[in-house]
């Protein structure tokens, strides 16, 4: 075998068998390997943002790396938006980044450049394969190295004469580290701080946010009155009639504040200690009160779930968890706003849904109007760096064939990525797309007035405006083979999202809407 079907081989016996790819000459052999090795999923992403986010869906719907095949440092750049979403999201992902043939490299030919300033930018593990051999073991070391608790970003550099050089033989999967459990100490301590009967908040994070923990924590919250919170953007969080639910830490400080405040102690259970988004005059870094203590229950690498059983059963023996009741709110008529919006979402969301949420302003009533519709996961914009809504669609339907993806999707993130829908049409993804088309960058007006800036002129207002022209998704997606439709009423949409969820294959459904004020 030549270095590239060996690493190809060694991969899937790993258990990575989906590779996004964006390749360029330096992937040629790799590429070619996909067909030694039919195992492996090859998917084509026309752009590496489409192709890094992909795998981010794919990791957090199956906990396992998916490969994202990355051309020389440019390819990566191009990729880095998603893979820092990934990294915050603790997404087990490998980045395969090639690279000009070992003795090309001096030359410095004009695709030369840092690879590893970019890839060490995201990744917890990188490693240049420097010989055919070696390879296949970098290779099952670096899927160990994505696995490790709570899962990272990896990144593994393929020289091109690696990868052609024949002579290679696979390797065999390396032992992947199990999440560490929590010692009997910190259980202990943390429930002596809730029989001490203080106001106190549980704020749950990666695996907090799935159904087994949540039950274990509302037994918590049941016995003793502890509150309890999620983080504010979720990797993925199980949600839905017959699942507790919890109410998420608000996006803005002051809210979040609110939401935290009288809480003598925090508890940490999956979820970092919680910071305000970004610096405002005058305002707090963190919505944590003064007087507010801070406990870690469990780190996200940490084993949460059972660390929350452990505690429930300390402080909740006999009590059992309150699940969420089913409940939808009705098919709104009338105007199309972010509210009826939601309300139609609410009311039709398909059982077993994978919500892709990039909604941001829109999506501010999507929490309430869904709680109570089938169980359903739902995947937030982990890092705040957007264009991740359509891609994640892609690895998320891809990881589970068998689910409805929702993609819910505001304007001005959309056209980020939005050659990820090709994709959704090339690989016949069950995936229904929601644009949110408010024609701006509606979260940014805001914000340009609670940072206190100036600018109120024309200029400044033209830079947070999609309009002149407005952008006409339904031909966009339609001319990238997506079916497409546009609503401007609430009952438009219903209609329209009836038909999109009921028929398997990519939709895509643009919803006017005025922005939020
Ligand atoms: C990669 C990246 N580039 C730029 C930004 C800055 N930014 C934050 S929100 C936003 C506009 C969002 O507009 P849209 O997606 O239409 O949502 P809306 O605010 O209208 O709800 C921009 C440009 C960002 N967060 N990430
Ligand atoms: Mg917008």
């Amino acid at each position: 075998m030549n270095g590239a079907e060996a690493i190809a081989s060694t991969l899937v016996d790993a258990g990575v068998s989906t590779c996004f790819a964006n390749p360029g000459t330096s992937e040629m052999h790799f590429v070619a390997a996909l067909d030694a090795v039919p195992a492996m999923r090859g998917v084509l992403c026309l752009f590496e943002g489409a192709a890094t986010g992909a795998a981010d869906g794919y990791g957090r719907m199956t906990g396992h790396p998916a490969g994202a095949l990355l051309h020389l440092g440019p390819g990566l750049a191009n990729g880095l938006a998603n893979l820092h979403n990934a990294r915050r999201a603790h997404t087990p992902l490998l980045a395969i980044v090639g690279d000009h043939a070992t003795y090309h490299k001096r030359l410095d030919a004009p695709l030369e450049s840092d690879i590893e300033a970019l890839a060490g930018s995201v990744s917890g593990w990188v490693r240049r394969s420097s010989r055919s051999v070696d390879a296949p073991a970098d290779a099952a070391e670096a899927v160990a190295a994505a696995l490790r608790p709570p899962g990272q970003v990896v990144s593994l550099i393929l020289p091109a004469d690696v990868t052609w050089t024949a002579g290679s033989e696979p390797a065999a999967p390396k032992a992947v580290k199990a999440p560490a459990l929590v010692p009997d100490e910190v259980i202990s301590r943390v429930a002596g701080v809730l029989h001490g009967g203080e106001p106190a908040v549980i704020l749950l994070g990666g695996h907090g946010l799935r159904h087994c923990a949540l039950d274990s924590a509302s037994r918590i919250s049941v016995a003793t009155g502890a509150r309890l919170i999620a983080e504010t953007f979720p990797a993925r969080h199980e949600r839905g009639a017959g699942v507790p639910a919890v109410e998420r830490l608000a996006y803005l400080v002051e809210f979040a504040s609110s939401q935290l405040a009288g809480a003598r102690h925090l508890i940490l259970a999956g979820a970092d200690s919680p910071v305000s988004f970004f610096a405002y005059p005058g305002k707090p870094g963190t919505p944590v009160p003064d007087d507010c203590q801070v406990h870690v229950l469990a780190e996200p690498g940490d084993d949460v779930a059972v660390a929350l059983a452990a505690l429930a059963d300390a402080v909740a023996s006999g009590t059992a968890p309150s699940p969420q009741q089913p409940a939808r709110p009705g098919l709104p008529d009338g105007e199309l706003t972010a509210q009826s919006a939601a309300e139609v979402i609410g009311a039709l969301l398909p059982e077993g849904a994978i919500v892709c949420d990039e909604a941001n302003t829109s999506g501010i009533f999507l929490p309430g109007a869904t709680a109570g519709a089938p169980p359903h996961d739902w995947l937030s914009l982990t890092g705040g760096a957007i264009g991740q809504g359509l891609p994640l669609a892609t690895g998320a339907a891809i990881a589970c064939p068998d689910r409805p993806v929702l993609v819910l999707e505001a304007d001005g993130s959309a056209m980020y990525t939005a050659s990820a829908l090709w994709t959704h049409a090339r690989e016949e993804l069950d995936i229904t797309t929601v644009i949110f088309s408010n024609r701006s960058y509606a979260i940014l007006t805001m914000e340009l007035e609670r940072t206190g800036a100036p600018a109120t002129g024309a200029t400044a207002r033209s830079l947070l405006d999609l309009s002149r022209p407005d952008i006409d998704f339904t031909a966009l997606a339609a001319g990238m083979g997506v079916p497409a439709s546009r609503a401007t009423t609430a009952a438009e949409l219903a209609g329209q999202l009836q038909k999109a969820i009921a028929e398997p294959g990519p939709h895509l459904i643009e919803a006017v809407i005025p922005p939020l004020r």
